[in-house]
């Protein structure tokens, strides 16, 4: 596929992951539009950008296929790719207008930058910032920098994975510095905190914004603490406050978060902050850290991925939305335990390697089906042998008469057809008596049929049915199990 060959942005060596026949395995995406589409996006291509965030905010099918090749090939330094930089504090704490000063200050350093401002109050808008308040409009136009605001809620799988994705689909396009505005409130807010190498928590003198008053969570995630709006009043009582925080907590890393002080409106102390947040990246790097706090990262959404995973195979297994009603009300009326419903769903989700394989159904031969032409003349043979006949029933939905005779576990069914024109009946008239079916008796007939249906097993009849004794019972077609018509039966 020669279009997958082009080079990465950052590094030639790095060839996009799974480029062979997984994209087109993208089912319902146009696999070569997909191809192309990261082809443009690994170019910088801003339209190609705005394209690739959508798809994985909308959650399309082709995301993950998307998100792999963004990923890239396995290989590459941890420190070489994006620096994932998080803003968070209160509500007018001055995030945007900071975040505006720093990517101005990556662009004239030559960096190209993504913003993701995950708050939708913030005066950007994709691709651009509305730059009446601060004057962002030198920007416009500018390729090496690209803002996406997202709303905060409503994202399928979360606002921390939306996230997560819209950086490392940002970080394929070649973006080398990614800002993330979060406002410094909520479970969220603090998951997608996690999501940024370096965390820069925000306050403001005399905005009720007192260091007592923060929530305690944020404290701990700081690892550089910026005082803004340091022009007004009470910024040096902020700074000792969070100073004497931090001695009172005592115990710190290699790392203690330094103060920083700022005027964003005026680009007044960003510098220091650059150089705050350099000297940071270069301790992350040396100790190991950064490496640690990714693979943190991965963690949570490894387990989110997982979890996803599971719920699509568990869908392909037939367990759809209807299903999983079905199984909540039987859990609630008591006719079916939870915790093995959950064992038992999630094995079959697991034995579906190739969409074929079946969890192991605790099977023993039920009985072999035999077809005759009269069931009192068959039986004195058996009867001879030893063995009795238990119960001889009509099952009507068959058109035959059967007769039960016990053998150990499993029994032998004699079957007699009713009408010439009934599946026994037709049965005889084309191969004579014979042997004519094999039962297999399964704990959990349902979840049998369910699971043969998922994996594309032929059934004689999309249905179960019941038949003697009041079993429930379906039957696999010859052509899917060897040329033997095999019943499923159970309770
Ligand atoms: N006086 C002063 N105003 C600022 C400063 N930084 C931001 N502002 C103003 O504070 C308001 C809120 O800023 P914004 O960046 O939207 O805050 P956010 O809600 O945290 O993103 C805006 O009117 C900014 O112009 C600062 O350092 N000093
Ligand atoms: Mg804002």
């Amino acid at each position: 596929m020669q279009a997958m060959n082009r080079s990465h942005p950052h590094n030639p060596m790095v060839a996009p992951a799974g480029a062979g026949g997984g994209l087109a395995a993208a089912t319902g995406a146009d696999a070569p539009a997909l191809a192309s589409l990261i082809e443009r996006l690994w170019a910088g291509d801003v339209r190609a950008l705005a394209r690739a965030i959508s798809l994985v905010e909308n959650g399309a099918e082709a995301a993950t296929e998307l998100l792999s090749a963004c990923y890239g090939a396995v290989g590459e330094a941890a420190a070489e790719t994006a620096l994932r930089i998080g803003f968070t504090g209160s509500p007018g704490a001055g995030k945007s207008t900071l975040v505006d000063q720093v990517a101005r200050f990556e662009r004239a350093a030559g960096r190209t930058v993504g913003v993701v401002a995950v708050d939708p109050t913030s005066p950007y808008t994709g691709g651009a910032i509305l730059g009446d308040r601060i004057r962002m409009n030198a920007h416009f136009g500018d390729a090496g920098l690209y803002i996406r605001s997202m709303a905060t809620r409503g994202f399928l799988g979360g606002l921390a994975r939306t996230t997560a994705d819209v950086c490392a689909v940002m970080e394929a396009s070649g973006k080398q510095s990614i800002l993330i505005e979060t406002v410094g409130v909520g479970q969220d807010e603090v998951e997608i905190v996690r999501l940024a190498d370096i965390t820069v928590v925000m306050l403001v003198p005399g905005m009720g914004d007192d260091v007592q008053s923060l929530k305690a969570g944020i404290m701990e995630i700081a690892d550089i603490f910026v005082v803004n709006k340091s022009d007004r009043e009470g910024a040096d009582r902020v700074e000792r406050e969070i100073r004497a925080m931090q001695s009172l907590s005592g115990a710190h890393g290699a790392w203690v978060p330094p103060v920083v002080r700022t005027v964003a409106s005026t680009g007044e102390g960003v510098d220091s902050l650059m150089g705050e947040i350099a000297r940071y990246r270069a301790y992350l790097e040396e100790s190991g850290e950064l490496v640690r706090k990714r693979a943190a990262a991965w963690k949570v959404r490894l387990v989110e991925m997982l979890r996803q995973e599971m719920l699509q195979r568990l869908k392909a297994h037939g367990l759809g939305e209807a299903e999983l009603n079905a199984h909540a009300e039987a859990v609630a009326e008591r006719r079916e335990n939870p915790y093995e419903l959950a064992r038992r769903l999630a094995a079959s989700a697991l034995a579906d390697g190739q969409g074929t394989r079946i969890v192991p159904l605790e099977m023993r031969i039920d009985h072999l089906g035999i077809a005759v032409k009269s069931i009192a003349q068959a039986r004195a043979f058996y009867e001879a042998l030893g063995l009795s006949v238990d119960a001889e029933e009509v099952v009507a939905q068959e058109r035959v008469r059967v007769a039960m005779l016990a053998l150990g576990e499993s029994r032998i069914e004699l079957l007699e057809p009713l009408e010439e024109d009934s599946p026994v009946g037709r049965f005889l008239a084309k191969r004579g008596e014979g042997l004519h079916h094999v039962a297999l008796h399964v704990k959990d007939v349902r979840s049998a049929f369910e699971q043969l249906r998922a994996a594309k097993v032929r059934l004689v009849r999309e249905e179960i049915g019941v038949g003697a004794g009041g079993h429930a019972y379906f039957f696999v077609h010859p052509s899917s199990a060897g040329g033997v018509l095999l019943e499923i039966c159970g309770e």
